[in-house]
């Protein structure tokens, strides 16, 4: 049988290197030879990707409840695709998921049972990799751009919620980000080469939330 890609969950506030950490894990993974791609939740692609834009960026007022669930929905509809892409031995490097999904609401004042049930029955990530960093370290890092939850005081309350839940979970690896890129990806790159043995030595079925 075909052994299983891995999926790979990067999480973390705005501005903690996310991003960067991700194109660089694909790039490593692929000239390792490989299969990997990147995914980054909001898929902003997608019809209802359109309206989450929308929202973040100020263009439409949705209520909180109303847009929790349409970002639950944006990685709902891409879940047969994970799979198969899974399946067929790809990696996937996904910046967000529904970690994200549970603390941005929850920062808002909503009870995180609340938060999380929507995104029941997803495809259970194999790794997240919670990137975490100083307050001042985060402000440091070229400023917040023009986004709705793009505020310092919002930000801290998610770094709350953040650390709340991840600790309660079990895939969650906790790096710290304060380092400089290239740093930070030497620990990163310590745990994807673990998970990668592991997944080759385990049953390759996917798990769920
Ligand atoms: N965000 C992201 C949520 O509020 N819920 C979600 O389910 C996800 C995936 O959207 F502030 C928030 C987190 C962030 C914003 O994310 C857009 P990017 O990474 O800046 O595109």
């Amino acid at each position: 049988m075909r052994k299983r890609g891995l999926f790979i969950v990067f999480e973390g506030l705005d501005r903690c290197g996310k991003t960067s950490q991700c194109e660089q894990l694909v790039n490593f993974l692929k000239e390792s030879g490989k299969k990997a791609i990147m995914k980054r939740y909001p898929d902003r692609t997608t019809t209802i990707g359109q309206t989450i834009n929308n929202y973040l960026q100020g263009k439409q007022n949705l209520s909180d409840q109303a847009i929790h669930l349409i970002f639950s929905a944006n990685r709902w509809e891409q879940q047969e695709e994970i799979k198969k892409i899974l399946e067929d031995g790809t990696n996937i490097v996904c910046d967000r998921y529904c970690y994200s999904g549970a603390v941005y609401t929850s920062a808002k004042g909503y009870d995180i049972e609340w938060c999380k049930n929507p995104d029941k029955g997803l495809i259970k990530p194999d790794i997240v990799l919670y990137l975490h960093a100083p307050k001042e370290v985060i402000s440091k890092r070229s400023g917040f751009g023009g986004e709705v939850y793009e505020k310092e005081e919002f930000q801290l309350k998610v770094r709350e919620a953040f650390d709340k839940l991840l600790h309660q979970e079990d895939n969650v690896i906790f790096i710290d980000a304060s380092g400089t890129k290239e740093e930070v990806f030497q620990i990163i790159n310590q745990h994807v080469k673990k998970s990668l043995e592991d997944i080759s030595s385990k049953d390759q079925k996917i798990s769920y939330l």
